[in-house]
């Protein structure tokens, strides 16, 4: 976003207010096969009002990835209230109506507000559909409300209050007759496996099939939820559906939504040891961290201080295990497991971390060995691992006493004391540069 096009924003929506005050100007019609639709792509409908107060502003904003409807102030906590209104919607063709739309809420230390209303004529005083109030810099969220009241001449409008906050952002208005095709709101992506993931969406009952998009690739579903197959392992994809109804009506595309599906079992033979050294991502791969207790349990440290990504369960929680994708064992003999350790003391208390592994997802947690001494470099360990199986599990728990923390890195998980020492010779060598930091 440029100075010229905050400068250009302005200016339309001066001229907005202008032409907007000629009512009758701007009235569109809603029926089920033509719904209002404004993603403000290009400015957006020219028929929305701005009913800008003292210190604050509703205006079209283009980012990066879309151009949205933003309401800012100047942050004097004023409690200045600004109202965006929606064309007026002639809904006589309709038997019923819903709104949706995506927002999302940006603040400081503060949030600011966002009321949705309805007024089914001018001289109707607004009334109160939801409102919302939060801190999120991460994600837009999606609603949809049932309209109460239609009418001949229906607006909605969205209500930004000051309330210390930074930016709200709407975006993807629709309003659709009940007879009409919705767009698909609040994608899930549920049951995920390595291979496949049950994904779900809102329905309006008028639809006859939908048309996927995964990453790119188009496909048609005739049910909700859709069990997507054929996916995989330790993939990120993105999906988004549009609604197919009778008489050749299609909807808009969705919000699209993301998620990852999980390792596929690791097979673990004398030429291909499992390693992990937490170098490839600041988010864990093949690992799944499972609080026991408390708010907090293991991440990825991407060791700020000597550049050196290690698996990090932090003292502020209580007690939670990193659990390991399910290796197949059953082609090796004797195997170990092999890793570092750290756990720096605090006035001389120190994090206990314990070693567990499981033959099954649904088997008993095993206690192989547990650590309570204070560890401030680098520790190896080596674990040989009993009753190996084809879906094997280990996990490293980690347990709070308030000290500094569990630290445990270059995880190996192979197969003979001879092979041991090859590798760990190979990997002396191939990592040489960071060893020179530790
Ligand atoms: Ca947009
Ligand atoms: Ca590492």
């Amino acid at each position: 976003m440029t100075n010229s096009y905050l400068k250009k924003a302005f200016l339309t929506a001066a001229f907005i207010c202008v032409s907007a005050s000629s009512f009758a100007q701007c009235v569109i019609p809603i029926t089920d096969g033509s719904p209002f639709v404004d993603d403000f792509e290009g400015g957006g409908s020219e028929c929305w009002t701005f009913e800008n107060g003292e210190g604050s502003s509703w205006m079209i904003l283009e980012g990066t990835q879309s151009t949205v409807a933003a309401y800012s102030h100047d942050g004097s906590y004023t409690n200045s209230e600004s109202r965006l209104i929606s064309p007026t919607f002639d809904m006589t063709g309709v038997s019923g109506a819903t709104l949706s739309f995506t927002y999302a809420m940006m603040g400081i230390s503060d949030s600011d507000e966002l009321v949705i209303s309805y007024r089914s004529s001018e001289s109707d005083p607004w009334h109160d559909l939801g409102s919302f109030s939060f801190n999120d810099w991460q994600n837009y969220y999606e609603q949809s409300y049932i309209l109460p009241d239609i009418s001949a001449t229906y607006q909605i409008s969205f209500l930004g209050i000051d309330r210390g906050g930074y930016y709200i952002f709407v975006d993807n208005v629709e309003v659709s007759g009940e007879g009409g095709c919705s767009r698909p709101v609040n994608l899930e992506a549920t049951d995920i496996t390595p291979f496949a993931a049950l994904l779900h969406w809102s329905t309006s009952g008028n639809e006859e099939s939908w048309t996927l998009e995964l990453n790119g690739v188009e496909q048609t579903a005739s049910t909700q939820p859709f069990l997507m197959e054929g996916l995989r392992p330790s993939m990120d994809y993105t999906f988004r559906v549009k609604a197919n109804c009778g008489g050749g009506m299609q909807s808009d595309w969705s919000m699209p939504i993301s998620f990852t599906t999980l390792c596929d079992v690791i097979v673990i033979t004398d030429d291909q040891p499992y390693i992990d050294d937490f170098e490839s991502s600041e988010v864990f791969v093949c690992w799944q961290d499972e609080i026991v207790a408390g708010p907090y349990g293991w991440v990825v440290d991407p060791g700020y201080v000597t550049p050196n990504n290690t698996a990090f369960f932090i003292w502020l929680g209580e007690a939670a295990r990193l659990v390991s994708t399910p290796m197949d064992l059953t082609a090796v003999t004797n195997p170990t497991l092999t890793f570092n350790r750290k756990q720096p003391q605090q006035s001389g208390v120190v994090d206990e971390l314990s070693v567990y592994y499981r033959t099954a997802e649904d088997g008993e947690w095993q206690f192989l060995d547990a650590y309570n001494e204070a560890a401030s470099n680098w520790m190896p360990v080596t674990l040989s691992l009993p009753n190996p199986s084809a879906t094997y599990q280990i996990c490293f728990m980690g347990v709070s006493f308030n000290g500094n923390g569990v630290y445990v890195d270059e995880v190996r998980s192979r197969v003979s004391v001879l092979l041991n020492r090859l590798l760990s010779r190979f990997l002396s060598i191939r990592i040489l540069p960071q060893a020179k930091s530790r």
